[in-house]
């Protein structure tokens, strides 16, 4: 079995009863358990700014997928979430990253792991840091260590 890491996001329709659909839908992912979600993040948009806060959270599955079956199976639910792409770092139904998959470092064209940028974004390192204090990102360090240099993001635990 694998541990693996997945952030969600959302900020288009109603983005927190969405983020609360897609843990379900993690929860009935094949040969995969749900074993811990986060609370729900309000948080202020990196990137682009003129576009709706999002709702951001994160979940730790135990899983037999592999990080290439995962990830499909991940934009699987976004698609099925209607999700519109409107360009990078735009507004988005539902947006579902594969931070971690066990201690494994992929660099390939349609996936990278750890998630690049997740050391450096509060919506994704303070649900991570909830449901997993004492976690190592693989060539990163600690998720607490990043935790401070994050800390003027704007980030609200609902
Ligand atoms: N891909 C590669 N690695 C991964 C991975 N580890 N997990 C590929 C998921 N996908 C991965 O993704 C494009 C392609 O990335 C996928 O088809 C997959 O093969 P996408 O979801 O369509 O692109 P994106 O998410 O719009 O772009 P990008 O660059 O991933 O954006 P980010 O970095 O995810 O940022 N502000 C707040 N407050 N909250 C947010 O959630 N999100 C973004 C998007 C910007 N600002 C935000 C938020
Ligand atoms: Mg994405």
């Amino acid at each position: 079995m694998n541990t693996a890491y997945v952030a969600l996001g959302a900020n288009i329709g109603d983005p927190a009863a969405t983020v609360l659909a897609a843990f379900a839908a993690l929860a009935d992912l094949p040969q995969s358990r749900v074993l811990r979600t986060s609370s729900l993040y309000r948080t202020v948009p990196l990137g682009l700014r003129n576009q709706p806060d999002f709702i951001n959270a994160a979940a730790a599955l135990e899983t037999a997928l592999g990080a290439d079956a995962l990830l499909d199976a991940l934009l699987a639910i976004e698609t099925r979430f209607g999700r519109h792409r409107r360009g990078r770092n735009g507004p988005r139904t539902l947006d579902l990253d594969l931070l971690l998959h066990n201690d494994s470092q992929i660099d390939q064209p349609r996936l990278t792991v750890p998630h690049p940028r997740l050391h450096l974004r509060a919506f994704v390192l303070c649900p991570l840091a909830e449901i997993a204090p004492d976690l190592t990102i693989p060539g990163r360090g600690s998720v607490a260590a990043w935790l401070p240099a994050v800390a003027n993001q704007g980030v609200v635990r609902l």
